[in-house]
């Protein structure tokens, strides 16, 4: 009854010739299938299980705002609350609006961009992947690159020929492109780092470049901080690399597991959203309170405990262990990691761009997979996917993992 059996193309297990498991219960960093198989799991959920899955305190906040009602549609504390934090966090956001997924922040973002400067083209940058947005699904990564569909059927040739693609890090292509698109481009939107086509980092002085491009264009800079926003850092990747976009779309690590979005910025911009401004922009179950409390409790958590410091040590971990693994056998593979971040690229060379991740053997990286997956460990079921750890992973899990990677990598 459902479409390949998924209700996101990311889980179908295609590109590795098997069916996925299906998730009975998820505790810490563990996840248990329906066939009583435990996982030591470094997907998840996509990235908001940042302390893990069902941690006690989100748990316990969910539980509490559940008996003052689930759903208002009107406003409530909790809403101001968070965005009182996010705008704390996050200096570039002096407003925001909270929605219900990482999708509709960045198509919210978008039309706000459009609507401000009255143009209609936008860049991104190939491999990216801000959601399912018809003007994003172009050369898009994630599911869209794991199942060969990176331009989507549906989208109107006449939107997708507003969607000027460019190769990441490469600051010359977006000059060009600004020179001839002059006046017309309203946006630049980016995954400050990319993390759909596997996970690389901007090269140093890109994103300051960006930045400078935007302006002296007068174009919006736009960051899809959906999975780096409060996980690279506790004001995400503007944070890390010190520079401020004008709008940012931030998604599931802010509802703690629940399904939220938000997206702000200067004030100024985020004005001309309804009914003081023309752009029009909506949601019944925006700042909806269980996810408002959850993502509040979660954040308050990694805060108190400041987790960044302890997810840094295990990711430093993770990398140490592979590299030597890589090193011992001398193998052909490149391993990238940002804090929590991760990804085992199969392949010899850097990888800055989607042509350089595309390099990668993915016949190799489906049987590195499924070894893994055999043995308890649940890594993301593409080589165009992220690996996340959480707090909740211990050390114990962390050398486990390595023993497993190991032995899945023996020659
Ligand atoms: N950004 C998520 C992983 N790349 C997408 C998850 C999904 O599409 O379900």
């Amino acid at each position: 009854m459902i479409p390949s059996g998924v209700n996101s193309p990311v889980r179908a297990f295609r590109s590795l010739g098997r069916e996925p498991f299906f998730v009975e219960r998820a505790k810490g960093a563990h996840i248990w299938d329906a066939d009583g198989n435990d996982y030591i799991d470094y997907v998840g959920t996509w990235g908001p299980a940042i302390l893990g899955h069902a941690p006690d305190v989100v748990v316990a906040a969910v539980r509490d705002a559940a008996t003052r009602g689930v759903s208002f549609g009107t406003p409530n504390a909790l809403e101001v609350e968070m965005a009182e934090l996010i705008c704390r966090w996050m200096p570039s956001i002096q407003k925001v609006r909270m929605v219900n997924s990482g999708t509709e922040a960045t198509m919210s973002c978008l039309r706000l961009a459009r609507g401000c400067t009255s143009r209609d083209k936008i860049i991104k940058f190939e491999g990216c992947y801000h959601g399912h947005v018809d003007a994003l699904l172009v050369h898009a990564g994630s599911g869209a690159l794991t199942h060969g569909q990176p331009d989507s059927a549906g989208v109107p040739r006449a939107l997708a020929q507003l969607t000027v693609v460019l190769p990441f890090n490469d600051i010359e292509a977006v000059r060009a492109a600004f020179r001839q698109n002059d006046g017309q481009i309203a946006a630049v939107i980016v995954e400050p780092i990319p993390a759909n086509a596997g996970l690389y980092l901007p090269r140093q002085g890109f994103l300051e470049s960006l930045r400078d491009e935007c302006t002296g264009a007068g174009a919006l800079l736009i960051f899809d901080e959906v999975m780096t926003g409060f996980r690279v850092a506790r004001g995400g990747a503007q944070e890390h690399y010190g520079v401020q976009p004008d709008l940012t779309a931030l998604g599931k690590v802010i509802g703690g597991g629940l399904p939220v979005g938000a997206f702000g910025g200067r004030a100024e911009i985020m004005d001309q959203l309804s009914p003081d401004g023309p752009v029009y922009q909506a949601g019944t179950l925006s700042g909806n309170p269980l996810a408002m409390a959850a993502g509040l409790a979660q954040l308050r958590e990694l805060d108190r405990t400041d987790g960044w410091t302890l997810l840094e040590e295990r990711g430093a971990q993770l990398e140490a262990a592979t590299r030597d693994t890589i090193a011992r056998w001398g193998l052909p593979l490149t391993f990238s990691r940002i804090g929590s971040m991760f990804c085992l690229f199969f392949a010899d060379r850097p990888v800055v761009d989607l042509a350089s991740a595309k390099r990668s053997d993915r016949e190799a990286f489906a049987r590195f997979f499924c070894n893994c997956l055999d043995a308890g460990v649940y890594f993301a079921p593409s080589q165009f996917e992220t690996g996340f750890i959480s707090t909740a992973h211990s050390s114990d899990d962390i050398e486990r993992t390595a023993g497993v990677v190991r032995r899945a990598l023996a020659p």
